[in-house]
């Protein structure tokens, strides 16, 4: 019996999930949006099933505007939701996306409510913690996506900036997903040497800089709309530590109840992602200039969720 992988929200990022999730055979995918645009997610889908003798995937891929139709499904995906234009911050999209994942929420308690739940939807951090109240699930099963792309984009620009494999750079980025994330040289390497010893400080603070604002990058060069082929592989990659159990430790917006001394929020965070959810946080010992950089990140994320009057 395949898993079930219901995708709420079939736009820019919603597409590139479904073809990921289906060339992974993941699952069977359920893209569920408006009635307005269900018909576009309906000729997604059927583009994604002709392309699968290329493809050389089995899934079932479908789309649907009635949440009965994601009855069961293992893993939510959440896009769904208003995207940045030029100019815009994430938080300027807090109040029509706040409405936006209320209902979408009581829809994935109403028929999914066993779901492991990744929320992409932006401004994440306080996307994520209006899922989780509204839902009422446990933490286990709520997780936000944002932290796993920003490694990833501080990843490729260390990977670009000093002409080496993306394979060989490891490191992971705390925090909001905002421009004060915090990225951490101190604890990144390439191919196990300390980026601190191979990059100059003027480097490493071009690196930090372009990783905050990345996202910022990306729209404006859009003008309209905001990255969608690295946050639709971040997500994925997430869902598959989840259905595979390959137990992944990958920065996630996990709600802290007491850890890194936050309590009651999400925020970005290394987290064992296992077939039990996001099963551990798993604790740094920052140095005091990277704790006064994330006391940062948790302010700003403080002050954007208590503006959410849900
Ligand atoms: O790292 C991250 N978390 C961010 C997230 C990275 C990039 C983009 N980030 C945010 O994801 C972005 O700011 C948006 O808030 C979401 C989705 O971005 P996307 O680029 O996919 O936006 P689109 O193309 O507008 O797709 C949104 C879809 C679209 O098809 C709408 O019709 C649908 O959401 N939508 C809905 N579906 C279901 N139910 C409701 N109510 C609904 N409203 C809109």
């Amino acid at each position: 019996m395949r898993k079930k992988i219901a995708l709420i929200g079939g736009g820019q990022i919603g597409q590139i999930l479904a073809m990921l999730a289906a060339q992974k055979e993941l699952g069977d995918i359920v893209i569920l949006d408006v009635p307005d645009y269900v018909n576009v997610c309906k000729g997604k889908a059927l583009d994604l099933m002709e392309m699968a003798p290329h493809g050389n995937y089995d899934a079932s891929i479908t789309a649907t505007s009635d949440y009965k139709d994601i009855a069961g499904a293992d893993v939510v995906i959440v896009t769904a939701g208003k995207p940045r234009e030029a100019g815009m911050t994430r938080e300027d999209l807090l109040n029509v996306n706040i409405k936006i994942i209320t209902e979408v929420a009581n829809g994935v308690k109403q028929y999914a409510p066993k779901a492991f739940c990744i929320i992409v939807t932006n401004p994440l951090d306080a996307m994520v913690y209006v899922f989780h109240k509204v839902t009422g699930f446990p933490k286990h099963q709520v997780i936000g996506m944002a932290g796993t792309l920003d490694t990833a984009r501080w990843r490729a620009f260390i990977a670009m900036e000093l002409g080496v494999s993306v394979a060989d750079v490891a490191g992971t980025v705390l925090g909001g997903h905002g421009p004060d994330m915090v990225p951490l040289p101190r604890l990144t390497t390439v191919g196990g040497v300390p980026l601190t010893e191979i990059a100059s400080p003027e480097q490493i603070d071009r690196l930090v800089t372009r990783t905050r604002e990345a996202g910022t990058e990306i729209v404006k060069l859009f003008g309209k709309g905001s990255a969608f082929f690295s946050p639709a592989w971040s997500a994925i990659v997430i869902a598959e530590s989840y259905l595979k159990d390959k137990r992944r430790v990958l920065p996630c917006a996990a709600l802290c109840e007491g850890e890194y001394g936050v309590n009651g929020l999400f925020i970005g965070v290394p987290c064992l992602i296992s077939a039990k959810g996001m099963e551990k946080i798993f604790e740094i010992k920052l140095t005091e200039e990277e704790k006064a950089q994330f006391q940062k990140t948790v302010a700003s994320v403080t002050k954007t969720v208590s503006e959410c009057k849900i």
